[in-house]
């Protein structure tokens, strides 16, 4: 078995991202790596991201709806982390130069009112202590080749994490049935994806108990007003230059950014 440098494979996740070039997807070279080293490699790589001057702005699920499982052929959810400088506001211009090869997803993000630690937390607990949810799209971009990957190939690489556009209204979480709220996901006008909150893990909520619970095995929780993304409710879809993306949610409001 190949014993793998976790510090040297972050550093080439770290590289690929910021020259923009897509690389071959480590599980090549490392057949054997875990799930639990592809986390060790992860926290390397996020470290490398703040010694950038960069902070964590929030943890994100990943790979939590039928839809983002069948696509990517994997099966498990996953957790990665949002920095600073990958957020952007609603309604603004970003270059497509940022990325190798950019999907949009429209997701719903909690924020939290108290801390929640795991392990046993359920979905009602998350409501409990959620203040807020806000309609954000992700833009994941994998760094490797043809944005294909295994589970730990993909837990490595931050779980594609690129940019946030997050929406500007943010709506109290109480007066939502968030498995109802139905989301348009449109490109340039046209609706390409659609479905509803329950498409993750039959209530978003459920998303961020199962995050609280993944974390707890590190000894890890969530904190007081983070923002947490649920992950992607439909199929995420490739973007080109010019395009105009919009997600439209039932009484959470509108999330859009140009690509230029
Ligand atoms: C992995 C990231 C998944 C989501 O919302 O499901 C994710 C990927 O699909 O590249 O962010
Ligand atoms: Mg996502």
């Amino acid at each position: 078995m190949k014993t793998c440098n976790y510090n040297d494979i972050a550093q080439i996740l770290y590289e690929a991202e910021r020259n923009k070039q897509e690389i071959t997807r480590i599980t090549l070279e490392y057949p054997d790596l875990t799930i639990e080293e592809a986390y060790e490699i992860q926290e390397r790589l996020v470290s490398l991201k703040k010694k950038a001057h960069t902070r964590v702005f929030g943890p994100k699920m990943g790979l939590t709806s039928r839809a983002k499982m069948e696509q990517m052929n994997v099966k498990d959810p996953i957790y990665g982390y949002i920095l600073d400088h990958m957020v952007h506001e609603n309604n603004k211009t970003i270059p497509i130069e940022e990325f190798i090869h950019p999907k949009v997803e429209a997701e719903i993000a909690f924020i939290l009112e108290n801390d929640i630690e795991g392990p046993g937390i359920t979905g009602a607990q998350v409501l409990a202590n959620t203040k807020y949810v806000v309609g954000a799209l992700e833009i994941i971009d994998s760094r490797y080749e043809n944005f294909q990957f295994t589970l730990p190939d993909v837990i490595a690489d931050n779980a594609s994490s690129s940019k946030v556009v997050l929406g500007d209204k943010i709506i109290n979480a109480k007066e939502l049935e968030l498995d109802l709220v139905g989301v348009t996901l449109s490109i340039n006008g046209n609706i390409v994806e659609m479905g509803a909150g329950a498409a993750v893990l039959s209530h978003p909520a459920n998303s961020v108990a199962t995050l609280a619970n993944m974390l707890a095995r590190k000894g890890g929780k969530l904190n007081k007003g983070e923002i947490i993304l649920t992950g992607g409710i439909t199929s995420a879809v490739m973007i080109n230059r010019g395009d105009y993306v919009s997600a439209k949610f039932d009484g959470i409001g509108e999330v859009n950014f140009k690509m230029k």
